[in-house]
């Protein structure tokens, strides 16, 4: 991809972090984030140190975004705003320059329609277009307008106007809520419009800020996008399975699964396979990148299963609490022990490397059996009884704690 050259005028991150007063520690706070979060795969932080990081993104000159909202819920928005390091001020005023976006800017009307059309014509060719939400196709678009002009038409419009186009969040990307059956409005994504514009897609419901930030600063650097997968998904924040580095994977694994909200294997961690959960079919970052900068929050976190909200076949598609099928990886493997297993018993079958095989082979048997069970109401866990049901400590759900 040719490079794109970035105005001159708005001037570097150094330049600007210097003159706001904004401290060095801070800044190597937000490279050390963004480290974290795109550990590899994305140019800009394949670094040794935070220091390194900065050195590299101080250099660069703040990217011009302009950023449209059309069918969508302001989640992606929502998520961004809570962004702390850098914290948003600090995002959209000194690390970007966010030269439109209606629901944050202070005007509106005729006022906020000046500033975009000035935007668009200063920096026309330049700019980075960020694009939430789905865009209504049906009855030529007339389901949303925009200052008495289809949505379809202003994207069209801005959008082959941009340098480049990030479609962020599942609606943009493809359609989304929007776009669930029976899609009235006939909603699609950036993608499916203008298939031959360099567009990018950061699908979620909400998406990683994270993820964002190190495209733009990646495409700001040398005008390239970081290499993608055949869903046009940054391979950096997309490769990887959530199922694989789930904090609740050793309870698939023994077989310990919640079969009720609020059940007491729910209130003890225990995977949420049979509640719905997708993650053995999803691919996104969230199992190690988590949300808002808090640890474990994000969706299985706090006790909810995956929706598979980045994946297009699946989230708004596939009913929540249907179970997906295992496709690459296997059933819990066989060998594994039960969790809660108990110690100190030699068959004697094992004295022998014959009994061995064969205690072997009968426990996996046993333990693949219960795994998937059927039996209706049947919340045990292979080789171990779910906790006691009865008082905890911790929260009640008056929200005082118990003893
Ligand atoms: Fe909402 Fe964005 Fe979901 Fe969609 O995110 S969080 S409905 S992906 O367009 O605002
Ligand atoms: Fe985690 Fe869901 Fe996999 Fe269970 S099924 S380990 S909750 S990703
Ligand atoms: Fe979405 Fe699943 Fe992550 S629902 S936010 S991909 S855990």
């Amino acid at each position: 991809m040719p490079l794109i050259p970035i105005p001159t005028a708005i001037g570097t991150i150094d330049d600007r972090l210097a003159g706001c007063g904004v401290s060095r520690r801070s800044f190597l706070m937000f490279c050390s984030g963004l480290m974290i979060a795109a550990p590899y795969g994305l140019a800009i932080t394949n670094k040794k140190t935070p220091e390194d990081v900065a050195a590299g993104l101080g250099k660069i000159t703040r990217p011009i975004v302009i950023w449209l909202n059309f069918q969508d819920c302001t989640g992606c928005t929502v998520a961004t705003l809570q962004s702390a390091h850098p914290g948003f001020a600090d995002l959209i005023l000194n690390v970007i320059s966010l030269e439109y976006h209606e629901t944050l800017m202070a005007g509106s009307g005729l006022q906020a329609r000046k500033a975009l059309e000035d935007a668009v014509r200063k920096y026309s060719g330049k700019y980075i277009l960020v694009v939430e939400g789905s865009i209504p196709t049906k009855d030529k678009g007339i389901f949303m307008m925009l200052a008495g002009r289809p949505a379809l038409e202003v994207l069209s419009d801005i959008g082959s106007k941009a340098a480049a186009i990030i479609a962020i969040g599942s609606c943009a990307s493809w359609g989304g809520i929007p776009s669930a059956v029976p899609d009235p409005t006939g909603a699609v994504g950036v993608a499916d419009l203008l298939p031959q514009h360099s567009v990018i897609n950061l699908p979620g419901c909400p998406p990683n800020p994270y993820t964002m930030l190190g495209v733009i600063l990646q495409y700001a650097a040398d005008g390239t996008f970081p290499e993608t997968d055949d869903q046009r998904r940054p391979k950096f924040a997309f490769d990887r399975n959530i199922h694989d580095q789930c904090t609740r994977r050793a309870h698939f694994d023994a077989g310990n699964f919640v079969k009720q909200y609020g059940d007491a294997g729910h209130r003890e961690g225990w995977c949420l396979y049979e509640m719905g959960c997708k993650g053995p079919d999803t691919h996104a970052g969230c199992s190690t990148r988590n949300f808002n900068d808090v640890t474990d929050v994000w969706p299985i976190g706090i006790g909810a299963p995956c929706i598979g909200c980045t994946e297009k076949s699946i989230a708004f598609k596939v009913p929540m609490f249907k179970v997906v099928e295992l496709h690459s990886i296997a059933a819990p493997p066989n060998s594994y022990a039960a969790i809660n297993t108990t110690y100190g018993k030699v068959s004697p079958l094992a004295t022998g490397l014959v009994g061995l095989g064969i205690g072997a082979a009968a426990g996996a048997g046993y333990v693949a059996s219960r795994q998937f069970s059927k039996v209706e109401g049947d919340e045990s866990a292979p080789g171990s009884k779910p906790p006691a049901e009865g008082p905890k400590s911790g929260p009640t759900p008056e929200g005082g704690a118990s003893a």
